[in-house]
């Protein structure tokens, strides 16, 4: 007792002498101001965040659960949803707290040319959102859930069965030069009809929904959204609707159906960011049958990475094999999918940070960006190898890439970049042009760095090339047209974004030139921010001039759109 009480007088001792040091220490700061500023803090019990490294800037809980939304929504696609890096940079606490708020916060501000936006500058984030971002980042990162059969089963519902969907077209479109066209921010896809340029309906589909692909018959439409909702949409119904939908994760970016005959329709595959997996399903109910994870060892140290995120699929028409690409580890794995209970799988390695690709004309090389390595990576279909792995510039970005025959190197597949202004030509011709076959053999210099997608079309003669995430309005509100005949001759620049008419868009960007059935139209998206007008552009491909624009209030950040029979038949 007496050693509890001698304690206590000690304490009140120290805690006066304190006072006092304190008081003489800060000359002229009065026992009441001092008593004010140790006030007790409204703070004392606001759930806080502590990481376990002890330099990270300190977090209320209500902070973190606000910049962790905006992580997710925004910034996850490239850093990953442990922040592992892909596209864009690691921001492990081990980096981002050496780096610093004030460093930090700068980026997120002003973005990089290397395709980190502008967040700040651009207006998407608030500058006290900037600095939530740069404090959260400095803290661990927070682990998803996993996402299993129970709870995919859980979200999948069939709305209209097999059995109970028309058996023939119930409607008079023409559904083959339909374009399906994401509009972004609001989750939802609107139809529009490529003949009469008119919307046909708007669907209400997954968060951020990100592409559209069709299956092999062409009926289905398959959609899926950031948020890993996968919408199965009929495009025989009388008004075209979804017919099933389900979640296969809780992030994803690819969705596919089998092509290869005799399996046309039979089985729908999705790909996840989170959790690192694949799922197939039925191709006609999207049940789900099979959940495959592609945690594993990265091709080149052989590291063991827990956040491979599956990137590009595509559907191989050699054999009953999807093509699933994985960004971390940078491997192809060709899933053989005619036994759905012995799934057979080739794991072809080739270079980290595989990323988004298409077919060459013959579809049977798959060319992908590995766009973190800088390098297009070939995938042979038929043989199950790897045919190349070709440098190019800096962050390839495809999209699906362009086919056309070149007058000097035959057939030709071709990309843009994130990084550079330059657009890379790769040969594709083993037979008749073999010494150029899987080489780059050309360099186009294009509008500028930025670039997103790239197209053509076997009945054009022109290459299109966006710059949307130019730093420059005039280049990414434009977009730049080489004629595949005389392409020393540079490129035309169209004013897609000032041809739209829009006068309050705020950061327009024209995305993705993408071909209607016919290959004489060539749509893009004039992509506003979700309170501004957006707008559809359709150029005449035979004389680069301005045929329409498809503008309404609906249309809100139209980004991908995909027509159905250049999609079915990856016609690009
Ligand atoms: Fe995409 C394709 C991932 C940002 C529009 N995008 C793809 C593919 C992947 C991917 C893996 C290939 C799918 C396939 O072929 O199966 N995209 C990512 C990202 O991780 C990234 C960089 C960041 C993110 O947060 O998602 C990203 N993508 C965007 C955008 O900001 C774009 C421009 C606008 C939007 O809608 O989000 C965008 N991505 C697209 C489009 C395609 C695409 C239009 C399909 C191109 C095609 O021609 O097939």
């Amino acid at each position: 007792m007496k050693n509890r009480r001698l304690t206590q007088v000690a304490a009140v001792v120290l805690t006066t002498l304190s006072l006092v040091a304190f008081a003489q220490e800060k000359k002229g700061v009065t026992p009441g101001e001092a008593n004010y500023q140790a006030a007790p803090s409204p703070l004392a019990n606001v759930p806080m965040v502590q990481s376990t490294h002890p330099n990270a800037p300190k977090m209320t809980r209500a902070e973190f659960d606000e910049a962790r939304d905006i992580y997710f929504q925004r910034c996850a696609g490239c850093h990953g949803v442990l922040r592992k890096g892909a596209t864009g940079k690691p921001l492990t606490p081990d980096i981002t707290i050496a780096k610093g708020s004030e460093y930090l916060k700068t980026f997120i501000n002003y973005g990089s040319p290397a395709g980190m936006p502008n967040w700040g500058t651009s207006g998407d984030l608030t500058e006290a959102q900037v600095d939530l971002m740069a404090r959260y980042v400095q803290q661990d990162p927070p682990q998803p859930p996993e996402w299993g059969m129970a709870d995919m089963k859980s979200t999948w519902k069939v709305l209209i069965k097999p059995e109970d969907r028309p058996k023939k077209k119930m409607n008079s479109l023409n559904i083959s030069n339909i374009f399906s066209t994401t509009l972004r921010d609001a989750g939802e896809v609107a139809l529009i009809d490529g003949d009469s340029k008119q919307i046909i309906s708007i669907l209400k589909t997954g968060y951020a929904v990100h592409i559209s692909r069709i299956s092999a018959s062409g009926r289905y439409l398959f959609v899926i959204g950031r948020d890993a909702k996968v919408n199965m949409i009929d495009l025989w119904m009388e008004k075209p609707d979804t017919v099933a939908e389900i979640r296969v994760g809780l992030e994803a970016r690819s969705v596919e159906s089998s092509k290869f005959k005799g399996y046309e329709d039979k089985f729908v595959i999705a790909g996840d960011y989170w959790p690192p997996q694949y799922v197939i399903m039925k191709g006609d109910t999207l049940e789900p049958l099979k959940i495959v994870s592609t945690r594993g060892m990265t091709v080149d140290t052989q590291e063991y990475h827990p956040e491979p995120r599956v990137a590009s699929i595509v559907s191989s028409e050699y054999k009953p094999e999807f093509l699933v690409n994985v960004k971390e580890t940078g491997k192809t794995m060709l899933v053989d999918y005619s036994d759905i209970n012995a799934l057979k799988t080739t794991e072809i390695g080739s270079a980290r940070y595989l990323h988004d690709g298409g077919w060459d004309a013959s579809k049977r090389y798959f060319m992908v960006a590995a766009n973190n390595s800088n390098k297009i990576t070939v995938i042979d279909a038929k043989l199950n190898k790897l045919a190349a792995i070709v440098d190019v510039g800096k962050t390839p970005h495809p999209g699906r890439g362009a086919n056309f025959v070149h007058p000097t190197f035959g057939p030709v597949w071709a990309t843009s970049h994130l990084g550079d202004e330059s657009i890379s030509l790769i040969g594709t011709d083993p037979v008749k042009h073999k010494q150029f076959a899987f080489k780059k053999v050309a360099d186009l210099a294009g509008q500028g760095g930025g670039s997103l997608f790239i197209k053509s079309h076997p009945k054009s003669q022109h290459l299109y090339v966006d710059t949307a995430l130019n730093p420059d309005p005039a280049v990414s509100q434009s977009i730049a047209v080489f004629d595949i005949k005389n392409l020393d001759k540079g490129f035309t620049v169209l004013p897609i974004a000032k041809w739209a008419g829009i006068t309050d868009g705020g950061a327009m960007r024209a995305l993705q030139p993408d071909f209607n059935k016919a290959g004489d139209e060539v749509w893009i998206s004039v992509w506003s921010a979700k309170d501004k007008q957006s707008a559809m552009v359709v150029v005449d491909d035979k004389t680069l001039t301005l045929k329409a624009v498809i503008k309404d209030p609906r249309l809100i950040t139209p980004t991908g759109h995909f027509n159905v029979h250049n999609t079915q038949h990856d016609v690009y």
